[in-house]
């Protein structure tokens, strides 16, 4: 989508501190981070959010996750663990419309009341 941040990234018109990149997949340091380690991870493909995720993503999404789990791991925070956030709609307060994931951790997160 041409008007969307994350496709700028995903394109490389827009920088980012990368951290992880396939096929499919980019992970990226969070520009305003909530915890000392604060990465996102997208697919490539413009997906706005969670509600426009159809059945055939269903593997990509899979893989996002997987590769959200591999970054955790490079970071160094699987073993301590560590908090995936994906929000979802106005209400949620998701602020980029291209589908993320929050890898959060570091440190001992607060509670969520979940
Ligand atoms: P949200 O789930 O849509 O609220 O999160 C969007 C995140 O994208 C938020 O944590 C921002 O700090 C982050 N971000 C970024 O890393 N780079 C940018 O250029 C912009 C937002 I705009």
């Amino acid at each position: 989508m041409s008007d969307c941040l994350f496709c700028k990234i995903v394109e490389g018109t827009i920088p980012a501190r990368k951290v992880y990149e396939d096929d499919r997949v980019v992970a990226f340091h969070d520009i305003q981070p909530q915890a000392p380690v604060h990465l996102l991870v997208i697919p490539k493909k413009h997906i706005a959010s969670m509600n426009d995720a159809t059945p055939d993503d269903a593997e990509l999404l899979g893989h996002t996750l997987l590769a959200a789990q591999q970054v955790a791991k490079e970071a160094g925070i699987a073993e301590s663990g560590y908090r995936l956030v994906n929000n979802c709609g106005k209400d949620s307060g998701q602020i980029v419309f291209h589908i993320h994931w929050h890898v959060l951790g570091g440190e001992k997160l607060g509670a969520l009341n979940v």
